[in-house]
Formats: structure tokens, sequence, C-alpha cells
């Protein structure tokens, strides 16, 4: 039986299947099984057509922001006000038929935002350049999702994504998996784990595991699991933004706020121009961005000109940044702002940043 037969297959069995207590495990079992045989295909698929690097665009800037959303919710414009670039804005769906990169330039970051085609139900089956579209997605520091007061059907959209392996504002599961020549399965946890660890087992096996060390640094759910065990899962931050609000009363907005609670939107007018700030300001913190100010040997700190790290950067990822010779020259830094306790703290390479530090390196000569 081929690969698709037997997908098709367990898909029939788990509508077949009645969830109870009786059940449960065996409908796990079925779960991971096709979670495995779907990482299968797909690779068989990857295999067949050659390895053909997603022909997206080419990444630029501090970080790169895929804009997701359906036809006509105004996508297009908006990109229009957050670059130097032009997308064209029509009344028709599907007025934009490819991807176009533009830059928006924010708190001395260069920010590049992607406007993509409308995206549809199907999207990750293909349908309507879909797959092109989630790739690119894939592969951006932020999705920024798009809807407007007219349609605002989360669902389809998050499911496609998911379709394709993207997990948006989700951690990367805390688990390590070590394979052994014997054994058996061997199950460590930082922490309680809700999880029978038969279940776990029976999980591993799907996947191929007979014999491993497991270490599970966070209190796994079987959904979670599978995706680090079929690992081509991306994990991507988002943000939600509800555009025209011009055109809304109150009631739409009371009911959309209702509906869209769960996500935290922004509310949007592209048009004319509301909420443009807030949201230039939500991109720029969710893509993980921090601003570095370097304090120079002799002269006054550029503050129009930061250093734009990710959060988490340290000092030696500030000293790779200015010259590959620092690192190794490096004797300590000097950093005032929020991640020391005084000001002027002498710090290692290891130091982790925040936001707004300045930091005066100090190098052998
Ligand atoms: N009222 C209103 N109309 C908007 C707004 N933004 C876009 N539009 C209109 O919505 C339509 C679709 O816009 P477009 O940017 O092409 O949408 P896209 O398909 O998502 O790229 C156009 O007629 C725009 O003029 C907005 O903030 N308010
Ligand atoms: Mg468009």
């Amino acid at each position: 039986m081929d690969i698709r037969e037997r997908i098709k297959e367990i898909e029939d069995e788990l509508k077949r299947t009645k969830y109870n207590k009786a059940t449960e495990k065996h409908i796990l079992r079925l779960k991971a099984r096709l979670t495995y045989l779907k990482k299968e295909l797909e690779e068989q698929e990857r295999r067949r057509k050659g390895q053909r690097a997603s022909k997206g665009v080419k990444k630029a800037g501090d970080a790169t922001v895929a804009i997701i959303g359906p036809p006509s919710v105004g996508k297009s414009m908006l990109f229009n006000k957050l670059t130097n670039a032009k997308s064209e804005v029509g009344d028709y769906a599907f007025t934009t038929l490819d991807i176009y990169p533009g830059i928006l330039k924010y708190k001395g970051a260069e920010i590049q935002i992607l406007d993509m085609p409308g995206i549809i139900e199907g999207a990750a089956k293909g349908r309507g350049k879909g797959r092109e579209i989630l790739g690119v997605a894939r592969s951006a520091d932020l999705i920024l999702i798009m809807v407007d007061i007219y349609s605002y059907d989360l669902e389809y959209i998050l499911k496609e994504l998911h379709e394709f392996g993207i997990r948006i504002n989700e951690n990367k599961p805390k688990i390590s998996v070590k394979k052994k020549d014997r054994g058996g399965i061997n199950i460590a946890s930082t922490v309680p784990l809700s999880l029978e660890k038969d279940t776990i087992i029976s999980i591993l096996r799907e996947f191929g595991y007979i014999n491993a060390d497991v270490l599970f640094k966070e209190d796994i759910t079987p959904e979670r699991l599978m995706d680090f065990l079929a690992g081509n899962r991306v994990y991507v931050p988002a943000v939600f933004v509800v555009n025209k609000v011009d055109e809304a009363d109150e009631d739409t907005l009371r009911e959309i706020s209702t509906v869209m609670k769960p996500y935290d939107p922004l509310f949007i007018s592209a048009a004319k121009d509301m909420g443009i700030d807030d949201l230039k300001e939500r991109i720029f913190t969710s893509a993980g961005l921090i601003r570095i100010y370097l304090k120079p040997q002799s002269g006054k700190i550029d503050y129009d000109a930061p250093l734009i790290l990710r959060k988490g950067a340290t000092v030696e990822d500030v000293c790779k940044a200015i010259h590959r010779d620092f690192v190794k020259k490096f004797r300590y830094a000097m950093v005032w702002g929020k991640s020391v306790k005084f000001p002027g703290q002498h710090v290692g390479l290891e130091h982790v940043l925040s936001d707004e530090d300045i930091v005066r390196l100090v190098i052998r000569k």
C-alpha cells in the first residue's frame, strides 16, 4: 500500500473511532502514525520534485515580516503605508499576484515587509499560489495576520498555517532525544509530566524510536511531542491586525474584539492612517528586535544609528557585528541600561543585553 492510501485509511479510522477513555490511547497512536506518514509523504515529494529552493524572496534587513490574509483586506495598502515600495491596490480580489518586498525603517532598524497575494482555503494543498505564500511565511521572522471588519474568519487562515507546519506564537518544544543501540526507551523530565510514560513511548515508537534517551523540560502535550518528532515544524511569532476600522460602527468593533480577543489584535485603518504607529511598534517588538547603542572611546553616542540585534543577544554578538577580530581581542565591556545592576558595569562576552542598552567594548590593542 502506498503512503497516500495508508494516510487515507488512518484518517477514515480516526473518523470512525469515538473518543472515550478506552479509545484514548489508540487514537493518540493513530494520530502519531498519521503525523509520521504525512511527514514521510512530504519528504518523498520533496525528493521527487528535486530540492528546489523556495523561489521566494531574498531576505534583507534586520528581520522579515510576511503579510498574510484573505484577498482585499488592505494588505497592499498597508504595505504601501509601511514601506518605501509601491504595490498595487485594487477593488477586486487578487490584485497582488506576486510577492513584493519593501523596507520599513523604524527605530533605526530596517525591517523587510513582504506583500503577498491573499490566502484562501486549501492554500496548504496549493490552491491560489498557497504553497508559495505559506513557504514565505515559513521563513519569515514574523507573520502579520491581517483581516478586515468585513471578513475576520481567522479559523481557516490558522488551519492553513498549521497544516503547512507553521506554529505561531508557540515556543519550540523543550525536548531532547538521543538514539541508542540498546536499552529501550528511557524517559526523564525536569518537570512533572501529565502524559503517562507508556503513552509517550507508544508515540515515540510510531516515529521509529526503539532505543532512546528522552528528556522533557516541559509538560509536553501529545500534539507538541508529535510536532517535535516530525521535525519539520517552524515556530514563528505573529501579530494580528484588523483593518478598515474607519468603516466600522461600534457594534461591529465590539463583536470583532470579542471574537478575536485571544489574539490581541490591533485595529487599524491603512487608508486613514489610524493605528499605524502602534503597529510599527508591535512589529518591532514582536520580531524580537532590540537596539544597542555603542559608546565609542571618544566622541558621542549616535542614538540615531543603533546596532539592531535580536532578543537574547550577547556582548559577543555585538563584537561579531562590529569586527570579526573583536571576539578574539575582547577584554571586557561596560554596559549601561536594563541588563545590568549598576551603570557602567563590567561584563563578559556571554552577558545578555536588553533593548536600549549602551555598550562600550574594551579591546586589546
Ligand atoms: N475603508 C477602507 N478601505 C480600505 C482600507 N485599506 C484598504 N482599503 C480598500 O480595500 C480594497 C483592497 O485593498 P488592497 O490593499 O488591494 O487589498 P489586498 O488585496 O489585501 O492587497 C481597496 O479598494 C482599498 O482601497 C482602509 O483602511 N479602509
Ligand atoms: Mg494586494
